[in-house]
């Protein structure tokens, strides 16, 4: 059996599966941040959560327009830019609609030339085609591609080994602060994931611009599910590299008992933009402990929610090794499933605006994507669990949400499997006939009102798996 990618389709879900012909998105580079002033944004994420100057641009380097200082944790990188003259309108613009925020989200790839000419033709928009910049400590290649909202994309592409501080035309800083030192370290290693906000129902486009423009696939996840039950209901999509090594959920608010908080960061941010940038540590505990002594603030949890876990837990598969007492003292949040576990929490919004937060996290062998394929418990729960929902929500008829259920199943498979188990999948869905092909299935789940990642895939399966 062959697959062929759908080019027709504006919803190329199943490009998943296929590796892309040339280039690849190797990992997040660093993210950009457009503040008002760049010097005392950079300090207080140095102060607060254990970052340390790295490289810098400004006046004193021949850079007369923007300031940029870059700042560094193991393998994070943050540049925080400003204007340094009146009348930037560009980053005035943005200042004045979002606040201080994030601008842009910098990938490195391989072969930027390549990607870029795919992007532009399945319908990016390029603000900058790729251009070569140099200096003394090597050669790059970069291009800026727009995603949602006002942000942006740029593509690095290391044309020789780059020996410099950071990228080209970058100095060492002007200063380094005596107090950092002194200070508990951060321990946070590298960027895990990075959520968009969108407004309300243009989550499914912007999943959809992923994977077409850049050949991401969904990638499954029950991430961050805590502080959304928490706070308000929310829709989320995980697209991700084909190495899985780039993970951004796309979210958009639903309707909940309280004003959703996805629509909070809408209204404050002025539509689209980063809600947060969650950074793996392999100690939560530690971490936390120190970034609470610097100062940081973080949201809190309930005592409640610790009895409930540790009722929880007592009937889990899993094994949390970290103490549940100081995880509670520290307010760290727990997710497990049968095969793993991760320890999360959020930081207090990182500006004035209740836009921008962090989060710390750490795994522990919880990476759902493949558990949902391996673990049918799992992901039989989270199938009913969503199909309830729907059915609650439409009042389907017997027949109608029978049908559902089969589209829901489908849909958690399709988007599920990691590469090479597809082909068996197909076998024991479609030959061995646990599922059931008949278009009108296809046309029940499309015409659902809502815009869920359930609904979306059903139609365009079909020219994709020739069936
Ligand atoms: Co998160």
């Amino acid at each position: 059996m062959r697959f062929v990618e759908n080019h027709n389709s504006t919803q190329c879900v199943c490009n998943i599966f296929f590796q892309p012909e040339r280039g690849r998105f190797v990992r997040f580079h660093h993210v950009t941040f457009w503040v008002g002033n760049a010097k005392q944004a950079a300090t207080f994420y140095c102060d607060k959560m254990g970052f340390e100057p790295l490289a810098y641009k400004g006046l004193e380097t021949g850079s007369r327009e923007v300031v940029s200082h870059v700042i560094k944790q193991d393998k994070i990188l943050f540049a925080f830019e400003s204007a340094l003259n009146p009348g930037n309108e560009e980053i005035g613009e943005h200042l004045k609609k979002h606040g201080d925020g994030v601008k842009d989200i910098a990938f490195q790839v391989e072969d930027c030339d390549f990607l870029v000419q795919k992007a532009k033709e399945r319908g990016a928009t390029i603000v900058r085609e790729p251009w070569v910049e140099e200096d003394g400590h090597g050669r790059v290649k970069i291009a800026v591609v727009q995603t949602y909202g006002d942000t942006t994309h740029t593509f690095i592409e290391y044309l020789v080994p780059y020996k410099g501080l950071f990228l080209p035309g970058y100095k060492e800083p002007l200063f380094k602060d005596p107090l950092l030192p002194k200070l508990p370290p951060g321990c946070l290693s590298f960027i895990d994931h990075i959520v968009g906000n969108q407004p309300d129902d243009n989550m499914v486009p912007v999943a959809d611009w992923y994977q077409k423009c850049l050949l991401f696939h969904r990638f499954w996840s029950v991430d961050d599910k805590q502080i959304h039950t928490q706070y308000s209901a929310l829709r989320s999509i995980v697209v991700t590299n084909y190495e899985e090594t780039i993970k951004m959920p796309i979210n958009e608010p639903a309707v909940g008992k309280k004003k959703s908080q996805i629509q909070e960061y809408v209204d404050y941010n002025g539509g689209a933009g980063v809600q947060h940038i969650a950074l793996n540590t392999s100690n939560i505990i530690q971490t936390i402990v120190n970034l609470r002594a610097r100062g940081m603030e973080f949201l809190s949890a309930p005592d409640s929610y610790y009895n409930t876990l540790r009722e929880k837990l007592k009937t889990a598969k899993i094994k949390v090794k970290e103490d549940i007492n100081k995880l509670q003292e520290l307010k760290i949040l727990v997710d497990f499933d049968d095969k793993g576990y991760l320890l999360q929490i959020f930081t207090k919004p990182m500006q004035d605006r209740p836009t921008l937060f962090l989060e710390v996290i750490q795994r522990n062998n919880h990476f759902v994507s493949l558990a949902a394929v391996q673990s049918p418990a799992i992901y039989k729960s989270q199938a009913l669990a969503r199909f309830r929902g729907a059915s609650a929500h439409q009042g389907m008829n017997g027949r109608g949400t029978g049908l559902w259920v089969k589209a829901l199943d489908f849909r958690f498979l399709c988007l599920s499997p990691p590469p090479g188990t597809l082909q068996t999948f197909i076998h024991k869905t479609f030959i061995k006939g646990h599922f059931s092909t008949r278009p009108h299935f296809a046309k029940s789940a499309a015409r659902h009102p809502i815009h869920s990642p359930e609904v979306q895939p059903m139609t365009n399966c079909y020219g994709h798996f020739g069936v």
